[in-house]
């Protein structure tokens, strides 16, 4: 055996138990372990029965993600379950924590099934670009049909174990000792003489062929549009499983899945896995001693303000809520009281927990009433001087220790931390609208923040479910500098030629859900242009300046609130038509200035916002504002509905290839240098033959 499985031999039953921390990922490792231990308890005379079971808080997690990409060391994992599957002795699987990918294949490979009450089984691949590899697109569809089959794959989403159970997956469910009943269940097995029960002999599943083959055709149906390959190979391949022999359909499998392998798509979902759990690497954790946080207050109880406390209140902290007067207060509180409301209508939560998160939150109009509370979150508005007015307020009220951060979008947080006494304790808590819905949290450090402060916003972003990236102050830390990139790009492209509808289409067939004019009238047209204007003293007149947006403000024309902003919206509805007084506004701008408009492509146009995308985020790196490119890629792919099988800005730029992208930027440079120039990193890497990905510091 090796160190990852170990094998003993107890009152006849071979125990074979993985150890691989943290979650047992079946690398080369545990699988050749696992292979050997196979080989072994089949040829050893003392052994009557196997109980294959794992150590720590989980069984295998599924294939080690990491060895993706390279060369596979043999055996591969389809050889490993095969090898368990036809020992000439029964074989128990006991299945604690998560059962997923890989790590269900092998408890599909063993011949009898037992699982931990609270276990969750699943079939994630789809989520990583690929389909189970491990013979689960044969041996699943056996036991429970194509339907069920179909929902795992499909879904990637795990289901419990007593649904596991319902569907004749799981034999038996344990409360107790899962170690000591796998035992004792494997040492039955062998005293009644049970037989091995290859799950590939299994023909459950099939009991209704025409059943079982409208499920495939429906399901190919809905799968026909996928923007990545996986769903359609895991529709024909549970296909092939009744169809075929079982070798033929593993045989298929194995095509299958290295086809998808090292598509750009699995590659890019590969690299949003890692990205997600690399972000919370940052330096300030090492050593750090965590601020205490049971408290909460949050300041302002607008659109931010009450989606901040909803997320706090689900997290189960008490939250005191601040506002300016009374009005204010109520409809802050009416408005998280219509979160839960809806939230209870749905069946998300039940009104029990809608009256105790309600119960945990106390409004105020006294600044004072926020004398006790471990962190304050200031969400009024996004104005330099009610900014300091409340870290001024707040400095006088708050206790030493406290943690005072701010949720503004773009707005100088040194500049603000100099203003109070205590600059060390201020840092950007950066939240996105829906607050309580989207995952991204940016924590933005400022020169003076303390480690501990930062550490302690990893620590609470887990609390709040957030994926928490870490961001130095410039004017929109990460996210909003790409984003202002992004627009900035889509607007030479309308002065040149483009519609709002053109450009927002092409990136909609790149994968965005909505387009940049779609959600600038989503968002407002006001905030962009607060900031342009607070820019506008020290914009540099040589650069080029696109004055669509204002002339549209400048008529009140703020986007879906206003009725209508890039598009036209009749009452109540949330679907644009194109504006011609619109496209007359921008038919003059071109006028003013002599340019002739010309078409654009839609590769075109994906290119530009692209790459303009990645070349600020290069700037962001030299900056030192983001830590690493996969950083950028987690908040543009958990704020601003980056497509997540496209991994990012700089993950797309790495698919592309850094030297197409550059002499892309390059033949835009005349158009305006300012912008397009390429940053130096570029050629850095280029003549160095790396890539961004070399940055990420694994
Ligand atoms: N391979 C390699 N590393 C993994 C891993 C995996 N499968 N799963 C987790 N890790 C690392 C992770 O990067 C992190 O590392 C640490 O473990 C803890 O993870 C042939 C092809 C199991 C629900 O898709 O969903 O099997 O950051 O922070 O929040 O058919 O991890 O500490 O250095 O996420 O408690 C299918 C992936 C693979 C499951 C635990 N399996 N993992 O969540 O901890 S494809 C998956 C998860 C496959 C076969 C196919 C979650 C988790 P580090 P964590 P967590
Ligand atoms: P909003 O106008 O909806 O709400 C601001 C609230 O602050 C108002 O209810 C106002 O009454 C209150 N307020 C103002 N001065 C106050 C004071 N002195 N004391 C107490 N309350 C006061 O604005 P919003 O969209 O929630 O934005 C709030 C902050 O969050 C801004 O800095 C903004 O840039 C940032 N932000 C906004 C979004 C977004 O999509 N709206 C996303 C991220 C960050």
């Amino acid at each position: 055996m090796n160190d990852h499985v170990t094998y003993e031999v107890q009152d006849g039953v071979a125990v074979l138990t993985i150890s691989h921390p943290p979650v047992n990922a079946l690398s080369f490792s545990v699988r050749s372990g696992l292979f050997e231990a196979a080989e072994r308890a089949d040829a050893d005379p003392t052994v009557r029965s196997v109980l294959i079971r794992a150590a720590g808080r989980t069984f295998p997690a599924g294939a080690d993600v990491r060895e993706f990409g390279k060369p596979r060391a043999k055996p591969i994992l389809s050889t490993v379950v095969a090898r368990i599957e036809a020992l000439s002795k029964p074989v128990v699987v006991a299945v604690q924590g998560t059962a997923l990918g890989g790590g269900f294949e092998v408890a599909l490979g063993a011949h009898y099934r037992l699982a931990a009450r609270n276990a969750r089984f699943g079939l994630p691949e789809v989520g990583l670009g690929v389909l189970p590899g491990g013979g689960g697109t044969q041996r699943v569809p056996r036991l429970v049909g194509a339907g069920p089959a179909l929902d795992l794959m499909l879904s990637g989403k795990s289901i419990s174990a007593e649904k596991a159970k319902d569907l004749g997956l799981v034999d038996v469910l344990v409360d107790g000792d899962l170690a000591a009943e796998g035992l004792a269940f494997a040492r039955d097995l062998a005293e009644k003489g049970a037989q091995p029960r290859p799950t590939c002999d299994r023909r459950e599943g099939f009991a209704d062929p025409a059943a079982y083959q409208a499920e495939i055709t429906a399901r190919r149906a809905k799968v026909a549009k996928a923007r990545i390959e996986a769903p359609r190979r895991i529709v024909d391949c549970v296909e092939a499983a009744m169809l075929l022999p079982f070798e033929a359909g593993i045989a298929m499998e194995r095509a299958a899945f290295d086809d998808c392998e090292n598509s750009d798509g699995a590659r890019a979902l590969r690299h949003a896995f890692f990205a997600e759990r690399r972000a919370a690497k940052v330096p300030e954790l090492k050593g750090a001693s965590l601020r205490e946080v049971k408290t909460i207050g949050v300041v302002g109880a607008g659109t931010m303000g009450t989606g901040i406390s909803v997320a706090c209140l689900d997290a189960g902290f008490p939250v005191t809520l601040v506002e300016r007067d009374e009005a204010g207060l109520i409809r802050g509180v009416e408005r998280i009281d219509a979160i839960y409301e809806r939230a209870v209508a749905r069946g998300r939560i039940d009104a029990a927990t809608r009256d105790a998160r309600m119960g945990l939150l106390t409004g105020t109009t006294r600044m004072e009433d926020l004398g006790a509370v471990d962190l304050v979150i200031e969400a009024v508005f996004e104005e330099v001087s009610v900014k300091e007015g409340v870290f001024a307020q707040l400095d006088q009220v708050m206790k030493p220790g406290a943690i005072l951060a701010t949720n503004t979008s773009y707005l100088d947080i040194n500049a603000l931390a100099a203003t109070i006494s205590r600059p060390q304790d201020v840092v950007g808590y950066h939240f996105f609208s829906p607050a309580n819905i989207m995952k991204l949290l940016e924590i933005v450090v400022a020169d003076k923040t303390d480690p501990n402060v930062v550490a302690t916003g990893f620590a609470l972003a887990r609390k709040l479910r957030k994926v928490p990236v870490r961001a130095g102050v410039t004017d929109g830390f990460i996210g909003n500098r790409i984003l202002a990139a992004y627009r900035l790009a889509a607007d030479f492209m309308l002065e040149d030629g483009a519609t709002p509808a053109r450009i927002d289409a092409a990136m909609r067939a790149y994968g965005f859900p909505v387009g940049p004019y779609q959600v600038l009238d989503i968002a407002g047209l006001d905030i962009s242009w607060a900031r342009r204007k607070r820019l506008a003293a020290t914009r540099d007149p040589a650069h080029r300046y696109v004055a669509i947006g204002d002339h549209l403000c400048e008529r009140g024309w703020f986007g879906q609130k206003a009725g209508r902003g890039y598009y036209l919206y009749e009452e109540g509805s949330r679907v644009g038509t194109e504006d011609p007084e619109v496209l007359e506004i921008i038919a003059e701008e071109r006028a003013a200035k002599g340019i002739t408009p010309r078409d654009f492509s839609a590769e075109e146009i994906q290119a530009r916002c692209l790459g303009a995308m990645a070349n600020e985020g290069a700037r962001l790196l030299e900056e030192g504002v983001a830590l690493r490119p996969s950083d950028i890629d987690v908040v543009l792919l958990f704020g601003y509905g980056f497509p997540r099988w496209r991994g990012g800005p700089m993950m797309a730029a790495d698919l592309r290839g850094l030297l197409t992208v550059e002499n892309e930027l390059k033949s835009w440079v005349e158009e305006a240098p300012e912008f397009w120039t390429p940053a130096p990193l570029w050629d850095e890497l280029i003549k160095n033959g790396r890539h961004f990905s070399d940055l990420n510091g694994d």
